[in-house]
């Protein structure tokens, strides 16, 4: 093993540096989620906007529940290596603006204490679309998500994101400090005004004072965040120690294209991230519905289907001429149900993204993406599906993409093979399937009465029910769907 990344001198010049002094930097945004994402998006982007605009926006981050990035981190005094790798070849750039990484669970006194800083002007937040405690059917707080039902129980000792927010505020507001801006960068449509929802409704049931402070003081913009991100390998570490000359455990990979637009709402300041490429509007919307339906819903339809039939990553699936022409067919589908998108032609949009998706140099799981089916299908098909339907739309794609997951949710591969669905509500999933009669319809009549996630509008279609069911049975006997 070399010598760990912890400090930016003597790296292989290969290695390209933070273009700001380190030294500067105070803590000024507390990141809750330190994932890969998060090390391949928010926080270079920071980083480029303190080479370009200069400024002090120094990120401590906090990982809710694991330890092993946050000790990483410390460990290399918060500097990572961002491999971005096309089939040109990867760079490596050294990402400078992490100052230090808390662990909630061990030290949840000391996340409180971080929150009620006055330094800290920004939190924000990539954590998943599960951790929100979010309910897609009534679009408000869920009280039987376990860190929602917790936290209401004991609201000054948190353990999850929306108590920990509510807690932070209730303490900023008890001694009269200004609020933090909460910054949602999960793919979830609206982010910024879902998250204001569960906030208000949570602080609300604790102390409706506090939930008048919040509505009147706190903006809650919402992002659309984008940037194809695998989860790191052994050749993610492999290639940053050969790029740098260090060993770096908290090493990640992604794609070169990147986009982010950002509501510009901040109650205390924000980096000046438009210098470094991210789009400040009033309203971001029309963009996230389209990235989350053409890239994202397109992206699980892919990952059901591809995984189903043996492919490990996106780009194999592209590889198969039938799913990419299905994949483009469902993107066009998806552009239909949008407002046009200022700034932006669609069709060329979905050509890039059938050009990143093939990248030959992403190595992007399928069952990555197959994960949390329950929590992406909602704002990635379902919507869409909806509002196709009452267009006049056969939602044909849709009912393709449905089936597939419900083929995926069965657990079974084509070669017999079981694997875990890795989805909040797989035990429900579980149950509800285990004595039904392995066809479409079956199958899709018992999932189709998971509560809360099909909306009636598409349940109540029964030409459209009939569809997916037809897809399953295809499916599920091996069989070849019409792809063109
Ligand atoms: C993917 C996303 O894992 C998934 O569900 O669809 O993570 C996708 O790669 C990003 O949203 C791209 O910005």
């Amino acid at each position: 093993m070399t010598e760990r990344l912890t400090r930016l001198t003597g790296l292989a010049p290969s290695a390209k540096l933070p273009a700001f002094s380190r030294d500067v930097l105070k803590p000024g945004i507390l990141h809750l989620g330190p994932g890969a994402f998060f090390r391949a998006h928010f926080a270079p982007y920071t980083d480029a906007a303190l080479a370009f605009a200069g400024g002090d926006w120094g990120i401590e981050v906090a990982s809710l529940r694991t330890s092993d990035v946050a000790d990483h981190l410390n460990e290399q005094n918060g500097l990572y290596t961002m491999l971005v790798r096309d089939t040109g070849g990867t760079e490596a750039h050294v990402i400078g603006p992490i100052l230090k990484a808390h662990v909630a669970p061990r030290d949840p006194a000391g996340l409180l204490a971080r929150l009620e800083d006055p330094a800290i002007r920004i939190v924000s937040l990539t954590v998943t679309e599960k951790a929100y405690g979010f309910d897609a059917a009534t679009g408000g707080l869920d009280l039987k998500h376990a860190d929602i039902a917790a936290d209401l129980a004991s609201p000054h000792t948190p353990r999850g994101v929306i108590g920990y927010l509510v807690e932070g505020l209730a303490r900023r507001r008890a001694k009269d400090i200004a609020p933090f801006t909460p910054l949602s960068c999960d793919n979830l449509p609206s982010n910024g005004a879902v998250l204001k929802r569960l906030v208000l409704d949570f602080a609300g049931r604790v102390d409706p004072g506090l939930r008048q402070w919040i509505e009147d003081n706190v903006p809650f913009p919402s992002t659309m965040v984008d940037r194809i991100t695998p989860a790191s390998t052994d050749a993610t570490y492999r290639d940053a120690e050969q790029l740098t000359g260090r060993t770096d455990l908290a090493a990640i990979e992604t794609e070169p294209f990147a986009q982010w637009v950002i509501e510009d709402r901040f109650a205390n300041g924000r980096p000046q991230w438009e210098k470094a490429g991210a789009l400040m509007v009033e309203d971001v919307s029309a963009y996230e519905k389209m990235k989350l339906r053409m890239l994202n819903g397109a992206h699980s339809l892919l990952a059901y289907l591809g995984y189903i039939a043996g492919y490990e990553f996106i780009r194999d699936v592209m590889d198969d001429v039938g799913l990419a022409a299905l994949a483009h067919r469902h993107m066009n589908a998806a552009a239909a149900t949008l407002d046009p998108v200022p700034g932006i032609d669609l069709d060329a949009y979905a050509d890039e993204l059938m050009a990143r998706f093939a990248n030959k140099a992403i190595a992007h799981r399928t069952y990555q993406i197959a994960m949390d089916g329950t929590q992406k299908l909602p704002q990635r098909l379902l919507e869409p599906a909806a509002e196709a339907l009452a267009s006049g739309d056969h939602a044909e794609t849709y009912a393709i993409a449905v089936a597939a997951w419900m083929r995926y949710a069965l657990g079974v591969d084509r070669k017999r093979q079981s694997y875990e669905l890795r989805d909040p509500r797989a035990a429900e999933i579980a149950t509800l399937l285990a004595d039904v009669p392995r066809n479409g319809g079956a199958v899709s009549a018992a999932l189709f009465t998971l509560p809360g996630l099909f909306p009636d509008v598409l349940t109540g279609n029964l030409a459209w029910t009939d569809d997916v069911a037809n897809k399953l049975d295809i499916l599920i006997q091996d069989g070849k769907l019409p792809l063109f």
